[in-house]
């Protein structure tokens, strides 16, 4: 790396050849008509030159070193662009915004014609993405292997205050600059048929899989780039095609559409993400797509393990598979299927290999995200892999057998098949069982896991079970994205803080320095600026950036409590007009979220809150005090303007529900103070920035499980307090819906009559008073600045750099390998 992070030789007259090169022979565009869409993917074209001959170059770097590598197995990538961030990590932002700039362009104005990748819901999918930056930035040895969704998550516009969904094709018709087709790494996939036994040559009893259909898998990379180093990984993305188009011998008996019936199958498998977040929908497509992802990853980890020069009994020496979550778990008995049906292994060293090549990392309790499949769809899309999945449970409940004997209450609670009217395979029991690390995603969820999800599997695998607290990459999340904090940092800590996130500390010794919180501040004011004029051009809503930002950016999900948040600003609007005492500091109310398409209650919320932001923007008698806005398809490049504006972050699940959460982290490190529940991430912040600078709120994880087992009444709180009251019943007038009652009642009698499961009621009225205690302290703007630049100081534990580290070291056992 040269002085200034710059890791290419760059020749910016060649450079400036090469993208009039792609304008003209590529996109077939003459320099004269050009358009801003046709620069930009010359430019990417351009760029990805560099990187795709940097990502052979390490490829064969590794397999020569004979590197141990993870490969990190996850049905979604939230990357985000990468045009803007690869730049940053080839260290050639500033030659290339020059370099642009001689041809009579900007590039800031290029960067915004990249349509995001959105190959994934939320927080899990941007946490994969994370981690493949933070791999490359260490170099350890990684492969990303997911799925190339022709739609990603679909685009969200608002009518009338609702949710609609349109498809996200996010390539466009000109495909994606930055993806590099490898034709050489096809893979065949098997669908559907049954099992027969034979003996082979030697006399053994054997089974195989005589499938009734096959697919191929097509790889496309992405190159993830090492921020100041030369390594490139690959994010390998499948995409499914059908093998053969036509099945002759069906067209020739005159079934034409029967013919072509593998072939619209087929072209479905990777058509679109689901858009489910944190829930299991159980849809057969979604299982042949699990299948797909895995039966394509697992023979590449093969292919390049035997591509280095190694056997197969050495598989586990070299490569680990970590599961992001259960979604990839087919995996596990793919595996097995090739090592006991194709190297002919024997089931003990086989189980040797597999057990202890997997690891797994859970990321929520939620009972409905627990993934289930019918034993019935399993059994007939992937029969040997049925019966593979029984035998490996066969095995493991006389394992249980041998620790409690007799005891068939814990058989049916730790067997991987549920028995009842449909029999159901348990993937978070097969993970346990079948891999050598399980870990949770933050202090108190990894504590969670052990004591209410897994308590025996925790005593029968003692030291199996861990934690690997999430983290963030602070190269998109603050350097990218908050370019004015990123200089005030490396004129006071030095320029190497991105890839060494512990020297932000240093920042605390300014917390009190006059001159350095008022230059943060202004910086936060611009930050807050370039929100408003967002707003402004896109919304047509006019703000005031004197005002608090307080935002909530997350997928709405009632457990996340978007409406306690709602509740909230419906009791603030109520004072505003009936109290005359009641005083308070103007707020503009942030709000991003997509509900999945399914989910009627979280569509209620969202409409609740246009209609509510709808009258509160536009009612004279609040004096501007209060402003709602809910910015339409929240996105990662939006996420990029609203994190480095918030003065306030809201993370407030009802404590033991949200995991880790990873925004509050975003939050945080670019100076947001945090008003959280005891939950997730939250808690290990809280340690980090001391009491005194987080706002924390509401009931204990304990508290929660207590008032539920007591019987928790909602009308209790309701009918105590008069603020509260008085904005729940709001919901059921038509002062938010004028000449039409009733519209917004849903949410109301949700938490009333449907007994509130996320307890908004019982945590109100602590976070009205913690709010007001917010508004008392943005008063003082000196305090203010001071606890805002100890956030940004005291975060350095939640770069995902350190996430990876913990990864390496305590579960995969990985070195890094320089370039
Ligand atoms: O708390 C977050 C966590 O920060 C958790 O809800 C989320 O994962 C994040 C990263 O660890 C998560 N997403 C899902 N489960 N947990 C999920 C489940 C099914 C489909 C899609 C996503």
């Amino acid at each position: 790396m040269t002085k200034n992070g710059q890791t290419q030789q760059f020749d910016k007259a060649a450079f400036k050849a090469a993208v009039e090169k792609h304008l003209t022979t590529t996109y077939a565009t003459t320099l004269a008509n050009a358009t801003p869409r046709s620069w930009y993917l010359a430019m990417g074209r351009a760029l990805a030159e560099f990187t795709t001959t940097n990502l052979l170059e390490t490829e064969k770097t590794l397999a020569e070193e004979k590197a141990r590598s993870v490969n990190y197995l996850s049905l979604e990538f939230l990357i985000g662009r990468l045009t803007g961030n690869n730049l940053i990590s080839m260290g050639l932002y500033e030659n290339v915004s020059q370099a642009m700039e001689e041809m009579g362009l900007n590039l800031t104005d290029l960067l915004e014609e990249e349509r995001d990748p959105a190959l994934g819901n939320g927080g899990l999918g941007r946490l994969a993405a994370c981690f493949m930056d933070s791999l490359a930035a260490q170099e350890y040895p990684a492969v990303g292997y997911g799925l190339h969704y022709e739609y990603g998550l679909f685009r969200q516009s608002f009518v009338d205050g609702r949710q609609e969904e349109a498809p996200d094709a996010w390539r466009g018709a000109e495909g994606y600059p930055w993806e590099v087709l490898r034709p050489e790494l096809t893979q065949q996939v098997n669908l559907y048929g049954h099992v027969e036994a034979y003996t082979d040559e030697n006399g053994t009893a054997c089974r195989r899989w005589v499938p009734a259909l096959t697919v191929e898998g097509v790889a496309w990379d992405l190159p993830i780039v090492g921020y100041g180093n030369k390594s490139v990984y690959p994010l390998r993305l499948w995409e499914c095609r059908s093998t053969a188009p036509f099945n002759l011998a069906r067209f020739n008996d005159g079934d034409y559409v029967g013919a072509q019936f593998p072939a619209l199958e087929a072209g479905n498998v990777t058509k679109v993400l689901y858009p489910n977040d944190n829930h299991d929908q159980g849809k057969a497509l979604r299982l042949m797509q699990q299948y797909f992802h895995c039966a394509c990853s697992v023979a590449d980890i093969l292919r390049r393990h035997h591509a280095a020069g190694h056997t197969i009994e050495e598989l586990a020496k070299l490569e680990t598979i970590q599961l992001n979550d259960t979604h990839p778990t087919i995996a596990i008995p793919e595996l097995m299927r090739i090592l006991l049906d194709e190297y002919k292994l024997g089931w003990d060293a086989a189980w040797e290999i597999a057990s202890n090549t997997f690891a797994y990392t859970n990321h929520t309790l939620l009972p409905e995200a627990l993934e289930t499949w019918s034993e019935a769809l399993i059994q007939a899309m992937l029969p040997r892999h049925m019966e593979i999945i029984f035998e490996i449970n066969h095995r493991f409940l006389q394992v249980v057998e041998a620790k409690w004997p007799g005891n068939n209450s814990i058989k049916r609670k730790l067997s991987i098949i549920e028995e009842g009217p449909q029999r159901m395979v348990r993937m978070a029991n097969l993970c346990v069982v079948s891999t050598y690390a399980v870990n949770g995603v933050a202090a108190l969820h990894s504590e969670l896991v052990k004591r209410d999800l897994f308590p025996e599997f925790n005593e029968l695998f003692p030291g199996r079970l861990t934690n690997v607290t999430n983290g963030v990459t602070p190269r998109r999340w603050i350097k990218y994205c908050n370019p004015g904090l990123s200089a005030l940092i490396t004129e006071k800590v030095g320029e190497d803080w991105p890839a060494h996130l512990e020297k932000i500390a240093e920042l605390e010794q300014f917390a009190t320095d006059a001159d350095f919180q008022k230059r943060y501040m202004a910086v936060k004011k611009e930050n807050k600026q370039r929100l408003a004029d967002w707003v402004e051009e896109n919304m047509g809503i006019e703000l005031d950036t004197n005002a608090i930002f307080d935002i909530q950016i997350k997928r709405l999900h009632e457990y996340k409590r978007q409406h306690l948040n709602l509740l909230h600003i419906l009791s603030l609007y109520h004072r505003l007009l009936n109290d005359p005492t009641f005083d308070m500091h103007p707020r503009v109310f942030f709000f991003g979220a997509k509900a999945a398409p399914g989910y009627a209650l979280a569509k209620d919320i969202i409409f609740a809150i246009n209609k509510v932001a709808e009258k509160v923007n536009n009612d004279p008698r609040l004096g501007g005090k209060l402003k709602v806005v809910f910015v339409p398809d929240y996105r990662v490049s939006l996420a990029e303007i609203l994190f480095p504006a918030a003065d306030v972050s809201e993370q407030i699940s009802t404590a033991g529900k949200e995991a880790s959460g990873t925004g509050n982290m975003k939050f945080a490190m670019n100076g947001a103070l945090t008003i959280g529940t005891m939950d997730g991430a939250n808690v290990e912040m809280r340690e980090e920035v001391g009491d005194d600078n987080i706002f924390i709120f509401g009931l204990l994880v304990d508290e929660v499980q207590q008032l539920k087992q007591e019987g928790y009444d909602p009308y209790r709180y309701y009918q105590a307090d008069s603020v509260l009251r008085a904005a729940l019943d709001l919901l059921d007038t038509d002062e938010f819906t004028p000449g039409q009652p009733g519209q917004l009642s849903a949410i109301r009698a949700n938490l009333l009559d449907g007994g509130d499961p996320y307890l908004v009621l019982a945590d109100f009225a602590d976070y009205v008073k913690t709010h007001e205690k917010i508004d008392a302290e943005y008063r003082d703007q000196k305090t203010w600045a001071r606890k805002a630049i100890l956030n940004t100081a005291l975060m350095s534990k939640f770069s995902s750099d350190r996430s990876i580290r913990d990864y390496a070291n305590n579960i995969w056992k990985l070195d890094p390998v320089n370039r």
